[in-house]
């Protein structure tokens, strides 16, 4: 059903009903389309603001990338109908609409691009997507083969709803000089302002063929006409009626009638995106619109993703580990540091993070995003809620919510980067901010680590107002006075990180000063928060505990335990008996949820969400993001196995089973897996598809400082590998301050971790003057 092609640099799917929702998806710097399978696709581009191109029938209100995308027939998508002219057969690639029986059919997912392979009525269809670097539109290959062994007489007809783009004006027509259908509409304001933000949107939809088709429609409904997307009155007849969309909804409907001879083939090039006039159509045809340009495009696109391939190569006994890590977690990482998430007002939190994970695969763009959100520190040392990234860009949505925690991923994401390149001396750039005030970067991270001690009740524990990282956690301190735990151990963390870096460099007084913090905060955490097993996440405005062992549902909550690890509030036998209980209430066969039991109605003094479906997003979902902390917290104390267990499970597969009930390719990790699987097994486990997620950054930095162990300090790596106990030996490829590391891993009758280079045992388990440019084979042998 569901295998590695080319060295695990492909997967390809051999059922488009298994897993009707696994997609690919593919990006570049200004757009990103997710397609499923079956063709549906969700594609957006930025103008600056994330717009479309092709859209649903009618939507509410405009929202951001969503979760388990529900598709419709009317779905935007990408479809082909192809027809047997002679005995009036008709089947659809990818799959949908027409959603005939095939009789063989492949979905192929790739670095660079997504392709299908069908085979149906004796008529082999191969359809390939890719994207060009730097422009917005999508190119699309057609081959159709006939493998019935005697000649035939076809349709092929491409059929790209463009759907309603706007109730103030939309139409579509055909377009001779321009070489294919090209939709236009005005996107719909009211305010007059708007009219001036909006009159250099690309308001058009084009669909061009490289080849002149023989007829086209470019009107929806009278394609459809009453025999429905399954089976359009349109291709019943001998042409399309090359009809035209006046203020109706449009489509891009084009239709090529061939004769093949026994094994003939025929190739056919489309391209499909937004654009502002008729000279950027033309233009991008121009560009992009030949087999030259294609391959042009797919070697870019290639040359894109492999820019991004991070910093370790992986060979371990599990071969579908290997290939996720060694082609799809790096890809991932570089999607979200590269473009952030194709917006223009990242959260804080997120982009932090997002560039955490650029420090593997290129940390220059780590250090420049470092010091950008650092320009947009508040005067009073607190960071905003949102990093803006455009001219113009506004803090939208979610950002408009005061949340208190993101002073905390300064110094968390940082240590990465110091640990990955020892570039203390980023930390002496000066930092100019809006108000024109110049401050190096340690005196504003300093700055940050006192908003997070200022941003403290009288009992010393922080203020979450109406959120922390938990976004939809929005009512426990609205009235002002609630407290998170969880943000109170995750900043006593983040100071503890902090005086580290102080007295990295020579700064003991500061480092002490922010020692004795933690230490203070971490003490609140154990007085008020510790409730005999685990930490509680927080006290809501009315002084109620929660997350605590009266709670029926949000009993154990996940991050205050992840977080109190790596922070120390909790002593060993703390830890045990939190290791305990989360094993115990948290685990499920998909991963490790966010906390149980779902809420089933709301709390209205913790908020939204406990109105989300139990089971889903944050309210007791495997939440992946969550996840990784609490796995990166067991790495960091050498609970190697628990966190080896933990970390599979959130990559879909390699049984059948589990990627059915997953539905999703191991391509991507998701924002979350469906939890509540006491409560609803039968959905439990089933991907969100979300490929936005802080998680992946995280999954990186767990495979590279804690699976191969080989994290960097200030002057060297350190070699401590973490290997299941399963696993005899693993290979590791690790690129580490422009030295090439080839580390032979093995077990053997060691008492603790033993290094051989050229032939001598080092002295301890770390490496110091390494050489950039230089190559350095090392043997690790582990107990
Ligand atoms: O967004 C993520 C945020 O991008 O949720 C995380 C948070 O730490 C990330 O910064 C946990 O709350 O508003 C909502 O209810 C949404 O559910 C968002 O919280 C969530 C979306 O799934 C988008 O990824």
């Amino acid at each position: 059903m569901l295998r590695p092609t080319d060295n695990g640099d492909r997967y390809e799917l051999s059922s488009p009903t298994a897993m009707p929702h696994a997609a690919g998806f593919l990006w570049n710097r200004k757009m990103m389309i997710q397609v499923t399978c079956r063709g549906y696709a969700v594609a957006q581009f930025m103008q600056p603001e994330p717009a479309k191109y092709a859209h649903a029938p009618n939507m509410e209100a405009k929202s951001f990338m969503q979760p388990e995308q529900a598709y419709f027939a009317h779905h935007p998508g990408r479809f082909l109908y192809v027809k047997d002219e002679d005995t009036g057969e008709l089947f659809s690639a990818p799959y949908e609409p027409v959603r005939a029986p095939l009789e063989r059919f492949a979905f192929s997912v790739g670095q660079g691009d997504l392709a299908w392979q069908i085979e149906h009525l004796g008529i082999g269809i191969e359809l390939r997507l890719c994207l060009a670097p730097d422009d917005v539109v999508e190119l699309w290959s057609l081959r159709v083969t006939n493998r019935s062994g005697r000649p035939r007489r076809i349709s092929v007809t491409p059929y790209f709803p463009i759907g309603y783009m706007s109730w103030m004006n939309q139409s579509a027509e055909y377009r001779a000089d321009l070489g294919g259908i090209v939709a236009s509409s005005v996107t719909p304001y009211q305010k007059v302002a708007d009219y001036f933000k909006n009159k250099d949107l690309k308001d058009k939809t084009f669909f061009l063929c490289e080849q002149a088709p023989d007829s086209w429609e470019a009107n929806q409904a009278a394609f459809e006409g009453e025999g429905g997307l399954h089976n359009p009155s349109a291709l019943q007849g001998a042409a399309l009626a090359c009809g035209d969309a006046r203020y109706e909804t449009p489509a891009a409907v084009v239709q090529y009638r061939l004769a093949l001879d026994a094994g003939a083939a025929s190739t056919r090039r489309f391209l499909f995106g937004p654009a502002f006039d008729d000279a950027e159509i033309a233009a991008l045809r121009s560009t992009w619109l030949s087999e030259d340009g294609f391959a042009r495009a797919a070697a870019q696109a290639q040359a894109y993703v492999a820019g991004g391939r991070g910093c370790a190569r992986i060979s371990t006994p599990d071969k579908e580990l290997d290939n996720f890590v060694n082609h799809w977690l790096p890809r991932q990482v570089f999607y979200h540091g590269d473009v952030n998430r194709l917006t223009t007002d990242p959260q804080t939190r997120n982009y932090l993070q997002d560039n955490m994970g650029m420090s593997f695969v290129r940390p220059s763009v780590m250090r420049a995003a470092f010091l950008h959100a650092l320009s947009q520190q508040e005067a009073c040392g607190a960071m905003p809620d949102g990093i803006l990234l455009a001219a113009g860009a506004e803090l939208k949505y979610i950002n408009q919510v005061p949340h208190t925690d993101h002073c905390v991923w300064l110094p968390v994401c940082l240590q990465a980067y110091l640990d990955e390149t020892a570039d203390y001396a980023m930390l002496d750039e000066a930092v100019t901010d809006a108000a024109g005030r110049s401050e190096s970067a340690f005196a504003r991270v300093g700055r940050a680590m006192e908003s997070l001690l200022a941003g403290r009740d009288h009992r010393g524990l922080s203020f979450i107002a109406q959120g922390d990282w938990c976004d939809p956690m929005n009512m426990v301190g609205y009235k002002g006075r609630g407290v998170s735990g969880w943000l109170t151990v995750a900043a006593a963390y983040a100071l503890t990180l902090w005086a580290g870096v102080c007295e990295q460099r020579g700064d003991a007084a500061r480092a002490r000063h922010f020692r004795d913090g933690a230490a203070a905060m971490n003490a609140a955490a154990n007085t008020h928060l510790w409730d005999g097993a685990w930490f509680a996440r927080g006290i809501t405005d009315d002084d109620v505990k929660f997350g605590v062992s009266t709670d029926a549902e949000g009993r154990i909550y996940l991050n205050p335990q992840a977080w109190a690890i790596l922070g120390a509030a909790a002593d060993q036998a703390q830890t045990a008996s939190m290791l305990a209980e989360v094993e115990r209430q948290l685990y499920s066969p998909y991963g490790v949820t966010m906390f149980a039991p779902p809420y089933s109605a709301m709390r209205d003094d913790v908020g939204r969400v406990t109105q989300k479906h139990p089971g889903s997003a944050e309210n007791g979902a495997v939440y992946n993001h969550a996840a990784i902390f609490y796995i990166f917290s067991l790495y960091s104390i050498g609970e190697s196995e628990r966190a080896h267990m933990l970390l599979r499970q959130m990559i879909p597969g390699p049984d059948d089973a589990d990627y059915l009930q997953r539905g999703q390719l191991p391509v991507f990790i998701p924002n979350y897996y469906r939890g509540a699987h006491r409560e609803y097994p039968r959905t439990a486990g089933r991907s969100s598809q979300l490929f936005n997620t802080g998680t992946v950054s995280w999954v990186y930095r767990c495979i590279v400082e804690g699976l191969c162990g080989l994290k960097g300090d200030a002057d060297g790596l350190t070699i401590n590998p973490q290997m299941p106990a399963a696993w005899q030996r693993m290979d590791v490829e690790r690129e580490f301050r422009g030295a090439r590391f080839q580390v032979h891993i093995e077990r053997a009758d060691v008492k603790s971790v033993m290094v051989r280079y050229e032939g001598k045992f080092l002295p301890t388990p770390r490496m110091t003057g390494i050489v950039a440019g230089a190559q350095y084979r090392l043997d690790v042998f582990v107990p």
